[in-house]
């Protein structure tokens, strides 16, 4: 946050100007208004439609929090991470604290049960590209097409030594014909495998609507883009990673269920506050609700009121720790991440109900089934020529983005999560 944040501040304000002085030159009042009319309703609406989905996960996320706090606390003891208030973002295992997997160990509900990690069998047995061919493995057995040979030429799947690359993840159709690859630094773990499985959503969206006129290449909306790939690494249950042989066995009773629960949950469910954090922060920035030298204040106030996370330091007048987010620094809007993290649920519903699975959605992989893959292919294929309301009620019968398939999903944890806390007191 020092290094690449500090040097950042002061080219960041000039940049806000300039971004606002283009949005303005193509009738916007400036780039946070800009950013919110991609979403086939008023901005304002799109505004209100966030602070109601985030309404709806908040619950869920508080329980979260409260459980982790105490953990937190009963390992680093009350110097570090109070019993109360908000926990100090360095404790997570996360540069951005948008992430809490690695807190799994610590935070493990039933104590060894089954095994839940991948990574010791893909840091011992696999390579970056065999990673990425499990992850096409995955879409083939849906139905979908291969990668063409040029994916394979032409990604960059692993750090070039001598060299200096942007590592965060991306995937392109370079040439908006079928040109896809991937750039990545492949480390040979769980997280990256899980990435690799986001990255090939993009890809395989590409590839499903690049014959289609080219200003309707694109997601139906940027959410929907970013939640192709999340969906699969939902349907990445243990039953799954047990039958790709990556755990070598699967437990399947209710403790086995909460486990497995808590490791998506302290992935995705983490994650929302931080997905909605992001972009209320650049909003107020681009709309000049808060000047440059509370730029860095007003991330911790956020931080604090989303997320119930506060500084590990005290902070100076120097400090400019958003510009440690890669799509900060890059420009790249934030608010469809939190998107697909509700629509991706959303997503999976739909698709085991296509399956014909009638279990809980959290024992769902559509792995290997047609029918599910086919309307996936289906709604992929509309690309941007439709609203986005169009594109989901294709897939979903839906209209609107909906956390109930969050909450339903989640019922099992939420439930002990609640019983774990009794009498605590939650909050920050
Ligand atoms: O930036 C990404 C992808 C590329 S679109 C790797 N993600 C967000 C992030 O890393 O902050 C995926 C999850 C959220
Ligand atoms: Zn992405």
């Amino acid at each position: 946050h020092e290094g690449v944040g500090q040097a950042e501040g002061p080219l960041f304000a000039k940049y806000v100007a300039l971004a606002n002085a283009g949005a303005k030159g193509i009738g916007f009042s400036d780039v946070a208004q800009m950013w919110q009319a991609g979403y086939d309703m008023p901005p304002e609406q799109f505004e209100a439609e966030v602070d109601r989905l985030w309404g709806q996960v908040k619950p869920l996320y508080d329980q979260l929090h409260c459980y982790a706090r105490r953990q937190l606390n009963k390992t680093y003891g009350d110097k570090i991470v109070g019993k109360t208030g908000p926990i100090p973002a360095h404790l997570f295992g996360n540069m951005w604290s948008q992430d809490w997997g690695y807190l799994y160990d610590m935070l493990e509900p039933y104590k060894g049960v089954a095994p839940i990690d991948v990574t010791p069998v893909l840091a011992k047995g696999y390579d970056a590209k065999k990673m990425v061919q499990m992850g096409e493995a995955f879409y083939t057995s849906l139905g979908m097409d291969p990668l063409p040979a040029s994916f394979w030429e032409k990604s960059q799947l692993t750090k070039p030594a001598g060299k200096d690359v942007i590592c965060h993840a991306s995937s392109w159709d370079v040439t908006y014909s079928d040109d896809l690859r991937l750039k990545m630094c492949i480390n040979l773990n769980q997280e990256d495998l899980w990435t690799i499985h986001h990255e090939l959503g993009h890809s395989y969206y590409f590839h499903a609507y690049y014959k289609l006129p080219i200003i309707y290449q694109n997601g139906a909306n940027d959410g929907f883009h970013e939640a192709i790939g999340d969906t699969i690494q939902l349907s990445m249950t243990p039953e799954y990673l047990h039958q790709k042989g990556l755990l070598d066995k699967v437990v399947k009773n209710d403790q086995a269920t909460i486990n497995d629960q808590m490791k998506v949950a302290l992935s995705k469910i983490a994650f929302l506050p931080f997905g909605i954090k992001v972009d209320k922060w650049r909003w107020d920035v681009f709309s000049g609700k808060v000047k440059p030298d509370q730029y860095n204040q007003h991330w911790w106030d956020l931080t604090q009121t989303y997320q119930g996370i506060s500084a590990p330091a005290g902070r100076g007048s120097a400090d400019f720790d958003p510009g440690a987010k890669y799509h900060v620094a890059g420009n790249v809007p934030y608010m469809r991440y939190f998107l697909a993290a509700v629509l991706q649920f959303q997503f999976h519903r739909a698709l085991c109900k296509k399956a014909g699975f009638t279990g809980p959605l959290t024992e769902c992989s559509i792995y290997g089934n047609k029918a599910a893959g086919e309307a996936y292919a289906k709604m992929l294929a509309m690309g941007a020529s439709k609203p986005w309301q169009d594109a989901l009620f294709e897939l979903t019968g839906e209209r609107d983005m909906d956390a109930s398939a969050i909450l339903q999903y989640f019922a099992p944890l939420q439930k002990w999560l609640e019983e774990q806390n009794k009498g605590q007191q939650c909050g920050w």
